[in-house]
């Protein structure tokens, strides 16, 4: 006899809500602009090794994945619902916009934020979102942050990592930082596949992805983002990293010791004086997400080094939803403050949630 599938349902909680800030959602209609850059054969093969397998394996993981990306209504709700989760926070899917060519990145960063907007209006108690935008036309990504804060009512951004193997180190990004800091947009430095020039030897050892790779990218961007000196030409500038942070709050001390003996010893052009320690900018300029970390000793620590006030709660929906993970995290040994503060009302003061 066929019985419907039994779902673990897990309550909500009366001491604070759940709000998971890295969700990921993708349109059927990017879904198709990947493929028609799938099938160029000429594709980024970092992006052809992610996407590519999510678009055409038969593996359960992949097709459950699809389904679930390209879904804003009922059976979102209900896996939110099944996980006890209150709100997304919601990011179109990496490397969203970013794997394009300019002008197609360009009109398809509104068209994401639009349908982002329009689900956030079917369902406003339990969507809140991030604005997508194309770092490869600076001018054009800050001006889709100003739509997006005003006419959208969105007030963070995702970048997912290098656009086409660049980093927002380089200054001719900064056009997009100054757009953040001016509508105090926080930006999510979000996992990309890897560039084409640091691939193989991750990939040919299955380490590229989630395991591994997208974590050291994107520690690597934070930290070039920092020693360019980022934040000292924007200073209330925010960014948010998830997976721990990257990893980079373990890493302060040495990264405090290095730069300042790397500045001082002058061995590299690009390793210019910045006003305050890596650490600094890590404490003040970032919060951490705990996306895909659901253990304590690693929040505990984050909390530990750059604040409870900067360490919020993360899913990272689809790409990892365990209802265990959830009941984990209410049973920390945590003060009821600080678990608010994490699994609620930091989010809420990051996102403008209200
Ligand atoms: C995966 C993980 C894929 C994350 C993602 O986007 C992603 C994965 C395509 O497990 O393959 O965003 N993640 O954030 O960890
Ligand atoms: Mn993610």
């Amino acid at each position: 006899m066929n019985l419907p599938e039994k779902k673990t349902v897990h309550p909500k909680s009366s001491a604070y809500q759940r709000i998971a800030t890295e969700e990921a959602f993708a349109p059927p209609e990017m879904l198709n602009i990947y493929k028609k850059i799938l099938e160029k054969g000429d594709a980024d093969p970092g992006f052809r090794g992610l996407m590519g397998f999510y678009m055409s394996s038969p593996s359960a993981r992949a097709q459950h994945i699809i389904r679930c990306l390209t879904d804003m209504d009922t059976l979102r709700i209900q896996h939110m619902d099944e996980c006890g989760i209150d709100k997304q926070v919601l990011a179109l899917t990496s490397p969203g916009v970013q794997v394009m060519e300019k002008a197609d990145a360009v009109a398809y960063a509104q068209v994401a934020n639009d349908y982002l907007a329009d689900a956030i209006r079917r369902h406003p108690t339990r969507f809140v979102g991030m604005l997508t935008v194309a770092p490869q036309d600076p001018q054009a990504a800050a001006k889709e942050i100003e739509r997006g804060v005003n006419k959208l009512g969105i007030h963070s951004v995702v970048i997912n990592s290098h656009t086409q193997g660049e980093y927002l180190s380089d200054p001719k990004f900064w056009d997009i930082f100054a757009a953040a800091e001016a509508h105090d947009t926080p930006i999510y430095l979000h996992p990309n596949s890897l560039p084409k020039n640091m691939l193989q030897p991750f990939q040919e050892c299955g380490l590229d992805g989630a395991i591994y790779g997208f974590g050291v990218e994107t520690g690597l961007h934070a930290m070039r983002i920092i020693t360019a000196g980022v934040f000292d030409r924007f200073p209330r500038l925010k960014m948010i990293i998830g997976h721990m942070g990257e990893a980079l709050p373990y890493w302060m001390y040495r990264l405090d010791y290095m730069h300042r003996a790397t500045v001082a010893s002058q061995r590299y052009d690009s390793m210019k004086p910045i006003k305050k320690k890596p650490s600094d900018y890590l404490r003040e300029n970032f919060y951490i997400t705990n996306s895909g970390v659901a253990w304590e000793p690693a929040i505990k620590f984050a909390q530990q080094v750059v604040g409870v006030d900067r360490v919020l709660y993360a899913m990272d929906y689809p790409y990892q939803h365990q209802v265990d993970e959830v009941i984990a995290l209410d049973n920390m040994t945590m003060s009821a403050e600080d678990k608010k503060m994490f699994f609620q009302t930091n989010a809420e003061t990051v996102f403008k949630i209200r």
